[in-house]
């Protein structure tokens, strides 16, 4: 079944200049670009983001981080989308994170970590409608589909 999930390059992976690196992981994987833009994003936003994590003793220093700078915002789509990007990003510590996955091969830090990717399909349409109007979703055929499946 062809998914959608939220795709996040934060703050750290703009300033980093590791945008077009990570793009190029997700490309290559095989999912289909919907929607892509460049966010500063606001507090409210942020907050509501990261609402699940409100509470938390780094739930502060998160809403910081995510507002600091420009975060790119991607809307990636195929099959079973939510995992695979998951899988590429790998785990939540850049410490703990194998490498080949973005984060084992970019990030130290827990925090600092690169990229969000949604954990469900019902948390991607959440998140997709908090960070994208419906008309900034683009439709359309990818030309290699029936090789990349
Ligand atoms: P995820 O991004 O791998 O889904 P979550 O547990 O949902 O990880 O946490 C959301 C974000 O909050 C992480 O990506 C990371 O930036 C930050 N974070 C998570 N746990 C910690 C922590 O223990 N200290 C500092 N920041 C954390
Ligand atoms: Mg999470």
């Amino acid at each position: 079944m062809s998914q959608q999930t939220l795709i996040l390059l934060k703050p750290d992976a703009v300033q980093r200049r590791l945008a077009g690196e990570i793009i190029g992981r997700f490309e290559r994987k095989g999912l289909r670009l919907a929607g892509l833009k460049l966010v500063q994003a606001p507090r409210e936003l942020a907050e509501k983001h990261y609402a699940v994590h409100k509470g938390k003793p780094f739930y502060e220093s998160l809403l910081a981080f995510l507002t600091s700078g420009p975060t790119v915002a991607m809307v990636w789509e195929g099959r079973e989308a939510v995992v695979v990007g998951r899988n590429l990003m790998g785990l939540t510590d850049g410490a703990k994170a194998p490498p080949g996955t973005i984060r084992g091969d970019f990030a130290l830090s827990v925090q600092n970590n690169l990229v969000h990717g949604s954990d469900s399909p019902e948390n991607a349409a959440l998140e997709i409608a908090l960070w994208f109007a419906p008309n900034e979703l683009v439709k359309y055929e990818s030309v290699d589909g029936k090789w990349v499946g």
